[in-house]
């Protein structure tokens, strides 16, 4: 602040001398402007811009909405040829191969929450074509800041079944000992980090990474950010947005738009033009794209990913979509939404159909190996999940570790009572499916 002051004092200073050194003009050239208004420019800081003599508000609905970026239609037809991205059939292949198994491990997940035995899910249906067209078109060495909705980024980057259903089951190879909700997945290995249940706690957190690693002497990198439209509702998107703007942070914010925050639509989550429409108002380069389009999310985040890196400056994507499943495992989403609604999104516009459409028409796919996948799929799931069950839950002592080094006396009182009631009433507890204490 004592700088602006200063640097606005100098240049009145210069004025009164009649060397504004900025638009060298003379003292008497602006009291001539000033005395007519014509040619006058306003000099406000940072402003590019005109002074107008008549009274006029912007109207935020004077434009058509920001376009939606395709590349192929709802029957997987390339709308022009100059977008195809041109992926090699290995590529191509593990693209779809990535979707359908995230569906099935989705679909085996449900229902295994249902049956009571894991606590909680969440489904990513209708919405695999944004996390696998934006982790096919990044870097692996990228860092991710996921929501939670997002599992497929991790499976394009090799995450196992095994990892999911571990973490998921909160078993003892689950590497946070079972104290996350099932979902929060993270792993340092493939460069993504372990997601946090408040919402929008990982935007501040990307901006601050991508600072680093613009700083860093690994500069080829970028960060890739996560999150749903409500979640740009909270304050902590505001300061993430306009801190990575104005540090020129290499950082991808990819919003995933699909209709719905829990219960909330979009149209009472915000007025404007979406989330993207915010992105100016950053002074963030922004676009919008068909989420349920593999290709045209590639093709975004691939060119993202090229100006955040070399340029240095954040991207914002608006991923327009649709959350085919409930919110969760605690969610009725036919309270607030049609059948129809979600049947139209289902088969209609589902980012799967689409893409085998494509595959198809290339001649590299066809129906007898889409059976065969959909049951081998199937049967690598239920496999992992089976093991997953099987193994033990963690020793109830990591309840009291690594927060600190050294177990404070307070805590180890805590951990002797447990143990002591533990023993007491053992057939109060499950113990036989824990590892004992250590
Ligand atoms: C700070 C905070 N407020 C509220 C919640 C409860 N909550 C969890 S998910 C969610 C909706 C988020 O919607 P959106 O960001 O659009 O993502 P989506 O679930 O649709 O993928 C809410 C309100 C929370 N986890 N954190």
């Amino acid at each position: 602040m004592h700088r602006v002051i200063s640097s606005a004092a100098l240049q009145f200073a210069r004025i009164r001398c009649g060397v504004f050194v900025g638009n060298s003009m003379t003292a008497s050239t602006i009291r001539r402007l000033h005395d007519d208004g014509k040619d006058d420019k306003p000099q406000y800081p940072g402003f590019k811009t005109e002074y107008i003599n008549k009274l006029e508000f912007l109207e935020p609905d004077i434009n058509e909405g920001i376009p939606v970026y395709r590349v192929l239609n709802r029957d997987g037809k390339l709308l022009d040829e100059s977008q195809d991205p041109k992926l090699d059939t290995d590529t191509l292949l593990k693209m779809y191969r990535s979707m359908t198994m995230l569906k099935s491990m989705d679909e085996i997940m449900y229902e295994s929450q249902r049956q009571g035995r894991i606590s909680f899910y969440m489904t990513n249906y209708g919405e695999e074509g944004t996390h696998i067209g934006s982790a096919a078109g990044l870097d692996d060495r990228d860092l991710v800041f996921g929501q939670y909705r997002e599992a497929g980024v991790l499976m394009w980057r090799g995450f196992q079944l095994s990892e999911f259903m571990d973490q998921c089951y909160a078993n003892v190879n689950d590497p946070a000992k079972g104290r996350q909700m099932p979902v929060h997945y993270g792993s340092k290995d493939l460069n993504y980090y372990t997601i946090s249940s408040p919402l929008a706690t990982q935007m501040p957190q990307a901006s601050g990474a991508a600072y680093a690693l613009k700083l860093s002497d690994d500069p080829d990198r970028c960060v890739i950010c996560y999150f749903g439209e409500g979640a740009a509702s909270e304050g902590d998107a505001h300061a993430a947005l306009n801190f990575a703007a104005t540090l020129d942070a290499p950082c991808i914010f990819f919003c995933r738009n699909n209709g719905y925050a829990i219960s909330t639509p979009t149209s009472d989550q915000y007025r404007g033009d979406g989330i993207g429409a915010r992105g100016p108002g950053y002074g963030m380069i922004t676009v919008r794209v068909d989420g349920n389009d593999v290709f045209a999310v590639y093709n975004a985040t691939k060119k993202a990913r090229q100006i955040a890196v070399q340029e240095s400056r954040p991207v914002l994507i608006e991923a327009m979509t649709y959350r085919v499943g409930h919110h969760s495992t605690s969610d009725d989403s036919s309270a607030y939404r049609s059948v129809d609604e979600v049947n139209y999104w289902q088969s209609a516009d589902s980012p799967i159909n689409r893409f085998r459409h494509y595959i198809t028409n290339k001649g590299i796919w066809d129906s007898a190996k889409d059976k065969e996948l959909k049951k081998t799929n199937k049967k690598q799931v239920m496999e992992a999940f089976t093991m997953a069950e099987k193994r033990l839950k963690p020793s109830p002592t990591h309840l009291f570790t690594d927060v600190y080094h050294d177990l404070p006396a307070h805590l180890q009182k805590q951990l002797n009572e447990l143990k002591e009631h533990v023993k007491k009433y053992p057939q109060h507890y499950p113990l036989s499916s824990h590892e004992p204490f250590c």
